[in-house]
């Protein structure tokens, strides 16, 4: 391994010197909540730090507040083992070799001469919320802030898969990045799409977010995206693509980020044996980022409430707010439409009444899913999709 820094020092620098700066409260219901805020992480201001090395950074609220896209410095972190702190893109390997007629190594140069397109897609962490999940769940304790959007280019995945000629009877691809392990035996991270999902022309190799080459801590030179899909297949700092012939029995696919096999991914609270299979499509989802929940707020005669859905794979068709806790419903007016994977922005009147309000919200999406009201639980804390509510009270 050539000279790999790890962060660690970084990290807890970066948070000893902010921690007389700010923090934050996300409000959750099952145990300590504030957090502290930090400048101090490479590429990233303002974030809120769920954990120093390797990170996991969170977006505060009022960053989706401010327009449709998520800005880069603003954008959340995760990763499950240390990853190189330097890396040099014009040196970056790309291979691609298993069940193919012509096993390739791609520099960045050669990605670049082939068809370049962009999309805009949520990337979302199938633990986003799990902080909020009631009873609580072990695992990073995320607020509504492990999500983003971001208008991505690169390459589609087809194209790579094709320039090495995918042979017949391959069941699906694999993709690992330069994260390392930090202990012998420990499975590295890898993930797999179905041959077909692999090579639907959509899946991208991104090099570039928000028209910047990616930030290192969101997987500078080269990482996977699976618009609709959960973040976890979205694989940073890609260096490894396999064609393989079976199903992918690695950890990561057959142990780690299994969901219960019912409709929602929702099963009663406590359940811990039942039928599983591999997340793989988001839910729809809306999410309030005028206000917070908790807020107190000066009584006013009338607010305009805005906030962001999202579809999961499909585009959102409506947004209906609730203000007494999920009885009657309005429609919400949509903001622009650009891209059935990307964010849209809604907004609504409201009527403030002196006192505690609970405000509810829901996104309908174009294949006619709508947000369940009641909330969804499995023992992993993945895929939260419940109208979100949002108490507040105006003095
Ligand atoms: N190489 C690598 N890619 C990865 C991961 C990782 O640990 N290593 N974590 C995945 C998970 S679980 C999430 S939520 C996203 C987070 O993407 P972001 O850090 O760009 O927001 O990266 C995904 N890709
Ligand atoms: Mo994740």
């Amino acid at each position: 391994m050539i000279a790999r820094r790890h962060l660690l020092g970084l990290g807890l620098a970066a948070v000893a010197a902010s921690a007389r700066a700010q923090t934050v409260d996300l409000r959750l219901p099952g145990g300590p909540s504030q957090r502290p805020l930090s400048d101090g992480y490479p590429g990233k201001r303002g974030m809120i730090v769920q954990r120093t090395a390797p990170p996991l950074l969170e977006t505060p609220l009022g960053a989706f507040d401010t327009g449709v896209i998520t800005p880069n410095d603003r954008f959340f972190v995760r990763w499950h083992w240390p990853f190189p702190t330097e890396i040099d893109p014009a040196a970056w390997q790309l291979r691609v070799d298993g069940a193919v007629e012509r096993p390739q190594i791609f520099s960045l140069a050669a990605l670049a001469k082939l068809p370049q397109n962009e999309i805009v897609a949520v990337n979302q962490c199938a633990g986003n919320a799990r902080g909020l999940f009631e009873p609580r769940i072990a695992g990073a304790q995320w607020g509504q802030g492990a999500w983003g959007n971001a208008r991505w280019r690169g390459v589609a995945l087809r194209h790579v898969l094709d320039a090495a000629g995918v042979k017949a009877g391959a069941v699906a691809v694999r993709f690992g990045g330069a994260d390392l392990p930090p202990l012998e035996g420990a499975p590295a991270f890898l993930k797999s799409l179905g041959v077909d999902h692999a090579r639907d022309g959509e899946v991208m190799i991104a090099t570039h977010m928000n028209g910047e080459p990616l930030p290192l801590l969101n997987g500078l030179p080269l990482r996977l995206v699976v618009p609709g899909w959960y973040s976890t297949y979205w694989v940073k700092m890609l260096d490894r693509i396999e064609v393989l012939t079976a199903p992918d029995d690695n950890f990561w696919m057959a142990k780690a980020y299994l969901i219960p096999d019912t409709p929602g991914g929702s099963v009663a609270p406590g359940m811990a044996t039942f039928p599983k299979r591999p997340i793989g499509v988001m839910v729809p989802r809306a999410l309030i980022t005028s206000i917070a929940d908790g807020d107190r707020l000066p009584w006013r005669e009338r607010l305009t409430l805005r906030g962001i859905a999202m579809g999961g794979d499909a585009g959102v068709a409506r947004v209906e707010v609730s203000s007494d806790g999920g009885n009657v419903w309005r429609d919400a007016t949509l903001g622009v439409d650009i891209g059935r994977y990307s964010f849209r922005r809604f907004e609504a009147a409201l009527a403030p009444v002196r006192g505690s309000m609970v405000l509810r919200v829901r996104a309908t999406n174009a294949n006619g899913v709508v947000q369940p009201l009641a909330p969804i639980w499995n023992p992993s804390g993945y895929m939260r999709g419940e109208a979100e509510t949002c108490q507040v009270e105006f003095v």
